[in-house]
């Protein structure tokens, strides 16, 4: 039904985090009268660069690529002093964009949104928080992040252990590494991209008792190489920022890197291997991306590719057990995501450093002294940290009680009392270009499912335009009503599952195939990010936009 008064909002945006701040920016700038607010759960903006805070949390994509390219002026004025940056840069980078322009006024932070309930005679959302407020908004954006809801390992007894456990995103703010970690046992459980940064650091306190490193799956990495980005080089970015973005707009993933054109047995072996040196002798993602153009879709290519990190690894580690294993067996190399390394491997030649495998032996559970592994051993820890990754993509839909239209739930596995089927059955989105869903009208979604998951801030970039650019088509034609059609959104979807054939990425588990162990409904691989190029991504944009938003009813 209608509101007793119009809508309080005209847009309400849920996450303060880069895609929060990249749409508030852009909403000011080109409605200027309409009413808009985020909210965060957060007590403060950042998002992903507030929640992550553990020791060693970095870039690892280049910062210069990374960075909002919508402000000329402070991309002339902003001194970043890493190529790629620690945590703290970045997160004072986005304090900076926040206070710059004045955003800050249209935040409320320590808020958690729990309902949903979209009025189709009113067309408006009206969203309840925890403790009952209400917002009630014509459009809405989904700004929650792909990667923000933390998950715990689903291990027996992880409540019964006395010392202190945390995850790595919640790291407890009064925590000071001198004083509290000096002469303490340490465990961390996970060895993704946050754990080998934390481990890598926590390695080098040498006040430190043990660190106990608990890897279910090993994990390729390679090296980052980070370096101090000089003033000239600063200067001389300043002046040459375009060329930076424009090389983003033209790879396949929105960073600097391209695959090598060339397939890798067209060439010699010598000429192979001189492409895998230099590469590993760069700094960035070149070494994921920059390689032959089949290394993930050819096995045998894949496998040489593999053989040449492998051996990378042999010589960093200096006991050869603990170097096989650390090197993956079950999967080749970048099938995973790729994450990079300043002295991960040499970790291990600490002698306070220890390496549990637990593909020999599993994690029986968790006692109130540590953890105890199926060979009987308890290894006694003070604190525990979980490096244990995320419910992504779903995830933080998931906090949400969702009613759709006819009130539809977004997310479940079962029909519901009433019979009605959830929009993502079985945690498998259903999305019209990884921007709009079917029965969720006037609800779009920054690094939504189906986008192209590249260099983020381009994809939130080109998404927020987007967004902004069918706002606007409304507001032109008076309409207050836009969804995509069931027709439109499965042939979207039937295309992204259709461009992930042939990588053999599909055949590993991990939170980009939708799989998580630790959340019940999550054990299936799905298809979850589009895997055709961010180029053709944003053609087939253009293209709906071009034919007048082609596969979305307006009313
Ligand atoms: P990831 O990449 O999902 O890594 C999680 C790690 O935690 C991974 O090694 C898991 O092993 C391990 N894990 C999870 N649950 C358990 C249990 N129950 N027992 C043992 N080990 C477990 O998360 P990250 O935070 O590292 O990185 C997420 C993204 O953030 C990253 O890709 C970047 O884009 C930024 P598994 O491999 O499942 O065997």
């Amino acid at each position: 039904s209608m509101p007793k008064t119009a809508p309080a909002y005209d847009v309400l945006i849920i996450g303060a985090g880069l895609s929060g701040v990249c749409s508030l920016y852009h909403i000011r700038k080109q409605f200027p009268g309409w009413k808009v607010k985020v909210i965060d759960n957060a007590p403060d903006v950042g998002g992903t660069w507030y929640w992550n805070r553990y020791p060693g949390c970095r870039l690892d994509s280049e910062t210069l690529a990374y960075c909002f390219s919508f402000d000329k002026e402070l991309l002339q004025e902003w001194q970043w002093k890493n190529t790629f940056a620690p945590r703290d840069e970045t997160y004072n980078y986005i304090k900076r964009v926040v206070e710059k322009h004045d955003l800050r006024k249209d935040m409320q932070f320590d808020t958690q949104i729990k309902s949903a309930y979209w009025d189709n005679v009113g067309h408006y959302w009206t969203f309840v928080n925890a403790v009952g407020e209400t917002y009630t908004t014509r459009f809405f954006m989904s700004c929650v992040g792909f990667l923000s809801a933390p998950t715990l390992p689903a291990i027996p007894g992880i409540h019964d252990f006395q010392g202190l456990t945390f995850h790595t995103s919640r790291w407890p703010a009064d925590i000071d590494i001198n004083r509290d970690f000096a002469n303490k046992k340490i465990g961390v459980i996970g060895t993704g991209a946050t754990g080998i940064q934390i481990i890598t650091a926590l390695s080098k306190e040498s006040s430190i008792q043990s660190l106990s490193v608990f890897q279910r799956t090993a994990n390729w990495s390679a090296p980052l190489r980070n370096s101090e980005i000089s003033a000239s080089q600063m200067l001389e970015h300043q002046t040459g920022f375009d060329k930076l973005f424009q090389r983003c707009a033209e790879t396949t993933s929105g960073f600097i890197y391209a695959a090598d054109p060339r397939k890798t047995f067209e060439v010699t072996d010598e000429e192979r291997i001189a492409l895998y040196e230099r590469l590993y002798e760069e700094p960035g993602f070149g070494k994921w991306l920059g390689v032959f153009s089949d290394t993930y879709t050819n096995r045998q290519a894949n496998d040489a590719y593999s053989a040449f990190i492998a051996a990378k690894i042999r010589q960093r580690v200096n006991d050869p057990v603990i170097a096989e294993t650390l090197i993956p067996k079950d999967h080749g190399f970048g099938l995973r995501r790729v994450p990079l390394e300043s002295g991960y491997f040499e970790a291990y030649n600490h002698s306070n450093v220890r390496l549990v495998d637990l593909k020999k032996t599993p994690i029986s559970h968790i006692s109130a002294d540590g953890i105890v592994t199926a060979d009987g051993e308890t290894h006694e820890l003070d604190i525990l940290i979980c490096a244990t990754g995320f419910d992504a993509i779903t995830g933080a839909f998931n906090a949400i009680e969702w009613h759709g239209k006819h009130d539809r739930p977004l997310i479940g596995t079962i029909e519901t009392a009433e019979g009605e089927r959830a929009i993502w059955p079985d945690h498998r989105p259903n999305t019209f270009l990884g921007l709009t869903v079917p029965a969720m009208p006037n609800m779009f979604m920054t690094l939504g499912p189906h986008q192209p998951f590249g260099n983020a801030t381009r994809s939130i970039e080109h998404a927020v335009q987007f967004i902004c650019d069918i706002m606007s088509y409304c507001d032109d034609h008076g309409y207050t009503y836009v969804e995509p059609t069931e027709e439109a959104a499965e042939a979207w979807t039937e295309h992204v599952v259709e461009c992930s054939k042939g990588a053999l990425t599909n055949e590993v588990d991990s939170w980009m195939t939708g799989v998580n162990k630790n959340v019940k409904g999550k054990t299936k691989r799905s298809v979850a990010r589009y895997s055709g190029s961010v180029i053709e991504y944003k053609r087939r944009c253009a293209e709906c936009k071009v034919a007048g938003y082609a596969g979305l009813i307006f009313k």
